[in-house]
């Protein structure tokens, strides 16, 4: 699905745009397929091992990998995209309503970004979390995740609900029209997040959206996410994608081209490659500094 001109205008001026009803539940079937997959495997694993004693196979979606997580915290841990690295959601990267509305962002040559992320949030219920940003996602450009060298590449931030988002479920929160000014510093304690001092007073966008949805979001706008105050889990994913041919901000994980104009065989869609690919990429960049906040001794403003 292509953008409308109203939606790029949006993007461009305010650095985020919400666009329901991009993706089709027949988009993201496989997509949630291949969680609940991974999810069952585990269970039935830890269930022959004892770590737990119910697998919850009945249950839907939204709620089993919290049953799981309530006997095991550790369940969900290697659920993350670049770990699970499933085939169906390798091809879902190059999804064609997703890219159609991407290109309208970056251009027809087309990267995707190795900075993917599939979340599982819990119900506060179970974490005990109390209800603060510090608990959650905090407040964060998602530029201070990438090296200075992405600091002039186009990576759009796509994320993509996997169930409705509301603000009980713990949607984003979006600051709009604060892009421009790029990057600014982040402090590592509590999580990577911008400065406290630098945040502005005013009220954020609650990004708030069906299934379907894809909130795109400029690399220097910032958003955090808030507490799932429900007793079901808020899936998502987010992706990012970018003109090809510039530094992706994280040189160590692969990148691949998803759509080309103008080299339409230079497009990857080679899942045994890719697996291969971060198989090395994770062993060989263990302990490197991909997030970027500033040294303690340049923390504080005037010390
Ligand atoms: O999912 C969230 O709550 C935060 C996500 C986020 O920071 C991102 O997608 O860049
Ligand atoms: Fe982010």
């Amino acid at each position: 699905m292509k953008l409308t001109t109203e939606q790029i205008d949006q993007f461009q001026a305010h650095g985020v745009v919400i666009v329901p009803g991009i993706l089709t539940d027949a988009d993201l079937a496989p997509v949630i397929a291949a969680i609940e997959s991974w999810i069952d495997d585990r269970a039935n694993a830890w269930l022959a091992e004892g770590r737990i004693t119910d697998t919850h196979a009945g249950d839907g979606f939204d709620t089993r990998i919290a049953s799981l997580y309530a006997q095991d915290k550790e369940f969900p841990r290697g659920i993350d995209l670049m770990e699970m690295r499933d085939p169906d959601i390798f091809s879902f990267m190059g999804n064609d309503n997703l890219l159609d509305a991407v290109e309208c962002l970056v251009g027809p040559e087309i990267t995707c970004n190795p900075i993917q992320h599939l979340r599982a949030k819990m119900p506060v219920c179970l974490t005990g979390e109390v209800i603060s940003y510090e608990q959650n996602v905090p407040w964060h450009q998602d530029v201070s995740f990438t090296w200075e060298e992405a600091d002039h590449s186009n990576i759009v931030t796509c994320w993509l609900p996997l169930v409705d988002v509301t603000a009980e479920n713990g949607c984003m929160h979006v600051l709009p029209d604060m892009f421009r000014g790029g990057y600014l510093d982040h402090i590592s304690e509590g999580g990577t997040r911008i400065r406290p001092d630098l945040m502005p007073d005013i009220e954020p966008l609650v990004a708030a959206c069906p299934k379907g949805s894809i909130v795109f979001m400029d690399k220097c706008t910032p958003h955090a996410g808030i507490t799932n105050r429900t007793e079901s889990v808020r899936w998502s994913m987010d992706l990012r994608y970018q003109p090809t041919g510039v530094p992706t901000g994280r040189p160590f994980h692969p990148d691949f081209i998803v759509r080309s104009a103008a080299d339409p065989r230079s497009v990857h869609c080679d899942f045994d490659e890719w697996n291969r690919r971060w198989v090395e990429a994770l062993a060989a960049s263990a302990g490197y500094q991909s997030h970027r906040p500033i040294p303690i001794e340049e923390r504080l403003p005037n010390s």
